[in-house]
């Protein structure tokens, strides 16, 4: 590490408390208003209903928030009457600083059908504006009961996910190390001693290791692509096989390499019989390389350079026709800026028949990921689908259809954004009727939407049958925390989650993750930082606590760090005859070495199995509510609670990532309780019924002493945080997401965007987490 200042210690802290009363309202706290430099003031057509003489009267003093004294939070509590409003903030009396719907610059709709009084909060930092209701009219009363909704959540959604490349994890049966083809490894695919080529792992390994699989709590399994791959593709250097299971030419078969049909069905029956599940990951925007250009050139064509054109000539745009059953009839010959040839040999690579019609693809060229391209364009020579063609997905409708059939309990769907909208919004409906009609309730697909903005991600879960999609925001956000930048980014990520919620679907589906075989491991973005190891176990411990379904990339376990994305993220567990793999680090810091990896004492299996024996144990922590309490403004502690409507127990969560002990003040659910650890270096605590203090004593670890204060607190008596965060590091980075490369090694890995590593020492000593476990009681 350069620039290490001082011998900090690396305080990571989790601690869940249990306590028996009931829930109490959250008390909404004010604070003695302090001198700010700048003003918020309320404005929009509900300015003359609370004391303006004016609407939209950025300069009304009657409708000022007053700041908190948390920094950059302005609030105030306003009597809103019946009424349909629109509303933003202004700031410094003014309208050169506005804010309004999602921090731009739009109007934010009210309608409120009687009189209430409502809290205004603008977070200047995030230039958001929060509502909430500051009392209710009267008390609750068993008539409101009818009022109150059951949380939604969704069927097949409590899952835990174990990742797994099977080329990568276990070699069952070594007789199909080269897939039944005879030659060398441009003709088989198979040498396990370059990292680009098949390794020999395969589903019969899988079945195998099934107990060290469940062993870290696994409930779903999910395999890489497995249907059979072209095994060859490009040449010289650029050479590499099917491996990953991205370069599909058979969508009814199980790739040679990998078993048989009949191998899976074995396998899906051992794990049912443990109660696992087991996913595909599956493709539906392109296959392998088969179709070339006669032209020989491959950049990509537009449409306003060359629209397509029907077998008549007439031009057309297929996005005009994408979700009709229409669509004209084509020439191979005519209609595409490019003309696709297929070799002879090659005339029926791919199944089922209707793939070897060339004119079922988009022949423009190799994507630029930008504009059109994003969807019509081949990924590196990956023969891209017109999935605006209604042909196409009827084809793949079947196609997946009859996995479910084979057993198949859910579906990761690959690609998601380079195919059309409307070819999701009929796939997906089609594939999970059918899913439920033959009796599979619990059937769950979730899409791998490759962007980290939940505004972009919802609508596949809001306006689809997708049932979720791959939580890249929490990847983000998790990892950034978790390498020592602000609280804040947390923040942000939990305060996207309504952008999830409908009457069937919740944030508390989006199955989470850390790092993947695209992008690399959580230990390559965390290997440089001060302590590598604790900090990956607070990644992980921010997984697993938090809401979603936690999902565990193979070989993580073993505290495999790896170089970067793509290949140098994809290593075996048995042992390696690839020397960049073997002279490896892990996190630990021990070398990676050529030795089978199946310890499940290694320090990061352990983990995971006690974090999960957690989460089952106290299922609030899988599926209950998540309340945040404390954001630290920088590196520090941020807090929440989890609570599930049917136990109504509060479990309190507070994770550090600064290197030096903090105590903070924060509110709860529940006044008058004692909290006991669960998990995680901490001392008891309890909310009292009366004013907070916080005085530090010793032994000094990160949250002794403190005490929390009862909730509801009475307005005046909000404190800011007692002890001041360490200065703010480098400010969050954010991983560039490129689209993901199915062709290995041909795009950077985003490795190296978590540049940002906390100052600190690397001698952080080890955590010893107490399992301390006593039930407290209640005032
Ligand atoms: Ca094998
Ligand atoms: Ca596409
Ligand atoms: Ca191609």
């Amino acid at each position: 590490m350069s620039n290490a200042r001082t011998t900090r210690r690396l305080a990571v802290l989790t601690i869940a408390g249990l306590l028996a009363s009931g829930l109490s309202a959250l008390g909404v706290t004010a604070v003695p208003a302090v001198a700010a430099d700048r003003t918020v003031a309320l404005v929009g057509d509900l300015q003359s209903e609370l004391g303006c003489s004016a609407d939209w009267a950025p300069d009304c003093a009657a409708t000022e928030l007053a700041p908190t004294g948390a920094e950059g939070i302005y609030s105030a509590v306003f009597d809103v009457p019946a009424g349909t409003y629109e509303y933003k903030v202004a700031l410094n009396g003014g309208w050169d600083e506005a804010y309004g719907l999602d921090g731009g610059g739009d109007n934010i709709p009210l309608t409120i059908d009687g009189p209430v009084s409502l809290r205004f909060t603008f977070d200047d930092d995030l230039k958001r504006i929060g509502v909430e209701v500051a009392e209710p009219s009267t008390g609750y009363s068993a008539s409101d009961d009818a009022l109150i909704a059951k949380p939604v959540r969704q069927a097949g959604s409590d899952e835990q996910f174990y990742f797994v490349m099977t080329d990568r994890f276990t070699n069952g049966d070594t007789s199909n190390d080269e897939g039944g083809l005879s030659g060398d490894r441009m003709v088989t695919g198979f040498d396990p001693s370059d990292k680009g080529f098949y390794q020999g792992g395969d589903l019969a390994g899988l079945r195998d290791r099934l107990d060290y699989i469940q062993g870290l709590g696994t409930s779903a399994i999910w395999l890489t692509p497995s249907f059979a791959n072209k095994p060859v593709q490009g040449v010289g250097a650029d050479a590499s096989a099917g491996y990953h299971g991205y370069w599909v030419t058979d969508f009814t078969r199980i790739d040679p390499h990998l078993g048989t049909n009949a191998e899976l069905e074995n396998l899906i029956a051992d794990a049912h019989d443990r109660g696992i599940k087991v996913y595909f990951d599956i493709i539906t925007n392109h296959t392998a390389d088969v179709i070339d250009y006669s032209e020989k050139q491959y950049s990509y064509i537009d449409q306003a350079t060359r629209p397509y054109t029907d077998a008549s000539g007439d031009a057309f745009d297929p996005s005009d026709l994408a979700g009709t059953s229409a669509f004209p009839a084509l020439d191979p010959a005519t209609s595409f800026p490019y003309t696709p040839v297929i070799a002879e040999a090659d005339k029926d690579a791919k199944t089922p028949a209707w793939l070897n019609d060339p004119t079922l693809y988009h022949n423009r060229g190799n994507s630029t990921w930008t504009g059109e391209s994003v969807t019509y364009g081949d990924f590196d020579g990956l023969d891209d689908l017109m999935t605006e063609d209604p042909a196409v997905v009827d084809g793949f409708v079947k196609v997946y259809q009859d996995w479910v059939d084979l057993g198949i309990d859910g579906f990761r769907i690959d690609t998601v954004k380079h195919v059309n909208f409307e070819f999701w919004k009929t796939w997906s409906t089609r594939v999970l009727d059918y899913a439920h009609d033959k009796g599979k309730k619990d059937f769950f697909m979730f899409g791998e939407v490759y962007d980290a903005d939940p505004v972009k991600l919802a609508p596949y879960i809001r306006d689809t049958d997708m049932n979720s999609v791959l939580d890249f925001t929490f990847q983000s956000s998790a990892v950034s925390y978790a390498s020592g930048n602000s609280a804040k980014g947390l923040q942000t990520l939990f305060a996207g989650d309504d952008r999830y919620t409908t009457p069937d679907s919740s944030a508390s589906a989006l199955p989470t993750f850390l790092g993947n075989h695209d992008m690399g491991r959580v230990g390559s973005f965390l290997q440089n930082t001060d302590a590598p190891l604790e900090r990956v176990e607070l990644a992980n411990e921010l997984m697993f606590l938090t809401r979603g379904q936690p999902v565990v990339y193979y070989g993580d376990e073993q505290g495999f760090a790896g170089s970067g994305g793509d290949k140098d993220a994809r290593q075996t567990l048995f042992a390696t005859q690839v020397d960049e793999y073997a002279d490896q680090k892990l996190i630990t810091g021990e070398q990676a070495g050529s030795v089978d990896r199946y310890a499940t004492d290694a320090p990061i299996y352990r983990q995971i199995a006690a974090l999960s024996q957690l989460r089952r144990e106290n299922p609030a922590l899988l599926d209950g509510a998540q309340i945040e309490r404390y954001a630290a403004s920088g590196a520090g502690v941020y807090a929440f609670s989890r609570v599930a409507a049917a136990d109504k127990i509060e479990y309190l969560v507070a994770v550090n990532n600064a290197t030096t002990a903090q105590t903070v003040e924060l509110t709860t659910l529940t006044a008058d309780a004692s909290y006991a650890v669960l998990h995680g270096d901490a001392a008891p605590i309890s909310t009292d019924a009366g004013a907070a203090t916080s005085s530090p004593s010793p032994p000094c670890r990160p949250w002794c002493g403190r005490r929390m204060p009862r909730s509801p607190r009475p307005p005046s008596r909000r404190r800011s945080p007692s002890l001041s965060p360490p200065p703010e590091p480098a400010s969050p980075a954010s991983p560039p997401y490129r689209p993901r490369s199915p062709i290995s090694g041909r795009r950077p890995a985003s490795r190296g965007a978590w540049s940002a590593p906390t100052p600190g020492t690397r001698s952080a000593p080890p955590r010893t987490p107490p399992r301390v476990s006593t039930t407290t009681s209640a005032g």
